[in-house]
Parts: C-alpha cells; structure tokens; sequence
C-alpha cells in the first residue's frame, strides 16, 4: 500500500511502501506488465454494464437515515480516481485497469461450516437482499479518508440466508483470482486476496455488503458487483469483488496479514494512538478537500462496535 499524492505532512512514498511490495514493484516496472495491460477506454463500460445488470432497476435505494455524517460526501468523481485495487494496479489509477473486470455474470460461493453449501449468482442474492443507502466514512490504513454513499444491505442478513452451523467462530471472504483478467494477479503477492471476521463482527449492525454506490451499482473500481464495507477498521479489511464466502472454525490468514506480517493485522480497527510500525495514524487527508483532520478511535463508530473487543484488549486490536 503507498500514498502517490505527497505533500509536506505527507510520508515518502517509500516509507509507505512495505518492503515487500516496493520489491515487488521494481519487478514489474521492470517486466512493464502492470501498467496498461487490459485497459479499455474508460467510459465505454459505463454504459455496457447498465445495459447487461438486471439489478440496475433497484437503485437508487431508500436512504437509512441512522448513519449520521460529520463532514460532507466525497463527489463520485474524486472518490473513484482514487482507489487501491491491487488485482489490477498497485497505483491509485486502478481505475483505468478495473475496466477490464467482467462483473457479470458472476458466481458467489457459499461454504464451509453452513446447512447446506451453495453457488448463487450475485444479481439473484441481491434481488433477494432488503437493499439500503448508508453514508459512511472510510478510513484507509495509509492515512486518508473519504466519505461514501453506498447501497448493500446488512452482512447479517447473508449470515442468516446462510444458515451457519453453531461451530462456525469466523467468516472468510475470498475475491475473485483471474490473473488473466486482473493483471496485478501476475505479480507475487499471496492471492487471492482474503480477508475474514468473527462472527460477532460480522453479525453487528454496521458491517454492510455493498452492491452500489452514488445511487447506482458498483462501478468496477469500486469491487463490483458486490463488496464488503466495515467503517470501523481500516480500508484493507472491506474486501472488494467478492466471490466465496466461507464459514469457518479457525481464524483464516488474510491477505495483508501474509503480505505483510508486523504491518497489518487480523482486527485492524482504526485506532489514531497506534501508529502503522512506520507512520502515525494520528490524522487523516481527507481525499477531495486538502483538510487534514484528526483520526477518531473505530474512525468514530464506537457507539456501535465497542463493545465487541471488550476482554479482547491484550490482543493487538489495531494492526
Ligand atoms: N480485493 C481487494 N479488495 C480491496 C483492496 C484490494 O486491493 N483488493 N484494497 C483495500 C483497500 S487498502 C482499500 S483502502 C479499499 C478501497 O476501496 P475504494 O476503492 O472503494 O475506496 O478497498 C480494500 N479492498
Ligand atoms: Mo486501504
């Protein structure tokens, strides 16, 4: 993960960089692979996936008006020329390679430790899903943030269509592995990428599977056609394009946490008096504004999670 946009107060990029992925980089600017390969013309894809989703009618969805904001919503433009999607680029212009994501049709998996295992397209579960608009704020572990309105419904409410068994302790989530499609894919990084939830987690209120954004469906960019999202925690956690959902006895090992032991961990809630082993998490770039604000703990939704990691404290919560 790196920050490309640097100003005074802002880390050398190098510094932002785990090793890994730095060396990781030089390789493929070396191999010129990353850059360009399975790029259309932006634009073009907008019009192609509204003509071929059959959930396109569903939006816009009602706004849940519970989920207050205390700053204004990062326009669409700014929010989707700004994004890490490593299974496409390893720069904020990922937005350019995630044209190449072909969204639909598209499988979603449902296993592990459940009544009965089962593969559904997406568009069935979310014609199926009580859809809903929630503004929330995201907190990337890089130190910036933006403000979003999704359409999801709650991740409860697929636990509940799942029917987990009561040995199920976490949920695992697995994006999509295509390396033909998804040229970060070629690069060495463990895919795909995964990331996981205790059940309590991922049964609270706030954690929400998104499937739109601005009133519409999920742009590419955005992990179409369905995502997670889970503003307490930092960004790498709200897994993009998601294709199996896995229940599970034994905490998985994600994505980051193979990529970059020490650096980012399994809880990863934003936490401003922990710093990243090297930057501060003190404050954020408020993406769009040039406002630097100061990081509150669960980036603000305490009310609502807290009391999950009660007892829990001798872990390492935020990494
Ligand atoms: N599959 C996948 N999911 C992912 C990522 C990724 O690279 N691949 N990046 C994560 C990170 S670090 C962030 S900050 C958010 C960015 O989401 P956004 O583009 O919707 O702002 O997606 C997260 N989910
Ligand atoms: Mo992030």
């Amino acid at each position: 993960m790196n920050v490309i946009r640097r100003k005074g107060w802002e880390i050398p990029e190098r510094e932002a960089t785990p090793e890994s992925l730095a060396m990781n980089r030089r390789a493929l600017m070396r191999g010129g692979a990353l850059l360009g390969a399975g790029a259309i013309l932006p634009g073009l894809s907008e019009a192609t996936l509204a003509a071929d989703d059959p959930t396109a009618g569903l939006y816009p969805a009602k706004r849940n008006e519970s989920y207050k904001l205390d700053r204004g919503l990062t326009s669409e433009p700014t929010a989707s020329k700004y994004n890490n999607f490593y299974e496409f680029s390893l720069n904020k212009s990922a937005y350019l390679q995630a044209e190449s994501l072909k969204a639909r049709p598209w499988t979603l998996k449902i296993d592990g430790l459940v009544a009965k295992p089962l593969d559904m397209s997406a568009d069935d579960l979310i014609k199926a899903m009580p859809l809903e608009e929630r503004l929330y704020r995201h907190r990337c572990v890089e130190a910036w943030s933006m403000t979003m309105p999704w359409t999801g419904f709650p991740l409860k409410k697929l636990v509940e269509y799942a029917k987990p068994l009561g040995s199920a302790k976490f949920i695992r989530f697995e994006t999509f592995m295509d390396p033909k499609m998804a040229p970060g894919q070629r690069a060495f990084f463990p895919w795909p990428y995964v990331e996981a939830l205790t059940m309590a987690e991922a049964t609270n209120d706030l954690a929400l599977m998104v499937t739109g954004a601005y009133g519409k469906p999920l742009p590419n960019v955005f992990g179409a056609p369905i995502r997670l999202h889970l503003p307490w925690k930092y960004g790498f956690k709200s897994v993009k394009s998601i294709t199996k959902v896995s229940f599970l006895e034994k905490r998985p090992k994600t994505f980051w946490e193979e990529s970059g032991p020490g650096e980012y961990g399994f809880w990863a809630n934003v936490n401003p008096e922990v710093p990243h082993p090297r930057w501060s998490q003190a404050t954020e770039e408020v993406i769009g504004t040039g406002d630097r604000r100061a990081t509150l703990l669960f980036n603000g939704y305490g009310e609502y999670v807290a009391d999950l990691y009660k007892g829990l404290e001798k872990e390492n919560l935020y990494m």
